[in-house]
């Protein structure tokens, strides 16, 4: 078997093997497998696929590029020395179906010219990686979902291939230990894989549940230290953010609680989109805190809170719950035209510290559904 990167961890090799004799390790069945690239895509966009498998199982080859960057997180121009996946805060949604073997190579170039290749994230307010990161999938069976494999230094890369098992929604996320683990994800170092049925989603009776579209909304908890003034304070690198977020975090009190990276990413001219009978899939995560997604004006008709695509849905939700650490997905199919809004239904989450997108709808309007009977006016009696 491979080395363990496990002292990073603060585990113990016994704990990790347990008392038994160490035997030959099994070969993987992945030998000879169709070969398929994954192109990574920004969220809330999700990568090309197919909702039901063709064809049998295949090796999907996936490559993760960490990039130290800074990010504006809100209007006033607050900013997080963001630790990332592919430069987006989450990282990019990644798309399996059950019994595929994902080939998942993370890369942690040194900085821009060390890895030519990746010019997809890198933009004018990176400047180089100067921590070691790791992955662990919460799809991943053995070696901390991966971690134990995976922490690479700047100017390093590693490669694991994992067989998918299990289908459903899962967190991912950096884990390069101790007080590391909750910095890098806090600092958004997380993301999320899909693992779909081979034969595509089903409600309890076993009946095929398709979608039009599907987005990805990662929800992210930032924890921005302030000043005397009470100001957000900005640092040159996340090493010298780091002891002064260290103390916010230990509060629980995030200063940001946002989607997709920063306040508003999902509004105005960022919205999500869809059109009237569109049958939509949410998928949501959150590495580190608790959520309740909430969509005013629609309800989730098949929900999947806890992500696990073997349960049977919940069905017409008006709020679900999805604990830290973990993704969840609801189906919708969109009954009238209008501005939706998609939210934490924590409130003060949503509407003080940021998280909440908008649905765009188009098409036409049912007044079986909802009728305007008397517009806001003057009392008449
Ligand atoms: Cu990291």
């Amino acid at each position: 078997m491979n080395r363990f990167v496990y002292a990073a961890m603060g585990v113990a090799l016994a704990s990790l093997l347990g008392a038994s004799p160490v035997t030959a390790d099994k070969p993987s069945k992945a030998k000879g497998l169709e070969r398929v690239k994954q192109e990574m895509v920004k969220p809330p966009l999700v990568p090309e696929h197919t909702q039901k498998a063709k064809g049998g199982p295949k090796i999907v080859e996936v490559r993760l590029i960490v990039e130290e960057r800074t990010i504006v997180i809100d209007p006033l121009g607050t900013t997080v020395n963001a630790l990332t996946f592919e430069g987006s805060v989450p990282g990019p949604l990644i798309v399996v179906h059950q019994d595929d073997y994902v080939e998942f190579t993370i890369v942690n170039p040194r900085n821009r010219k060390d890895n030519p290749k990746s010019t997809k994230g890198w933009d004018e307010s990176t400047t180089e990686n100067i921590m070691s990161h790791n992955i662990d999938l919460h799809a991943v069976t053995g070696a901390l979902g991966g971690a134990g494999l995976t922490l690479v230094n700047p100017g390093e890369e590693a490669t694991i291939r994992f067989k998918a098992t299990k289908p459903g929604v899962f967190v991912y996320h950096c884990a390069p230990g101790g007080a590391m683990i909750p910095y890098h994800v806090v600092t958004g170092m997380n993301g999320a894989i899909m693992v779909l049925p081979r034969n595509g989603l089903k409600d309890a009776k076993g009946k095929s549940l398709t979608y039009d579209k599907a987005y990805y909304v990662g929800e992210q908890d930032f924890y921005v230290p302030t000043g005397p003034d009470g100001k957000y304070l900005a640092y040159d690198s996340p090493a010298a953010a780091m002891s002064d977020m260290l103390e916010v975090m230990k509060t629980n009190e995030p200063s940001h609680v946002v989607f997709n990276g920063a306040v508003g990413a999902l509004t105005a001219e960022n919205s999500l989109t869809a059109k009237v009978g569109e049958t939509v899939l949410l998928i949501h995560s959150q590495a580190n805190r608790d959520t309740r997604p909430h969509l005013i004006g629609g309800h989730g008709d098949y929900v999947w809170q806890s992500g696990s695509f073997n349960d049977p849905p919940d069905t017409n939700l008006e709020t679900w719950f999805i604990p830290g650490g973990a993704a969840g997905a609801a189906l919708y199919t969109f009954q009238q035209p209008g501005l939706y809004v998609y939210l934490n239904h924590n409130l003060i989450d949503a509407v003080l510290k940021g998280a909440a997108a908008h649905v765009k709808v188009e098409g036409e309007w049912n007044n079986d559904l909802l009728e305007q009977i008397k517009k806001p006016g003057p009392i008449s009696e």
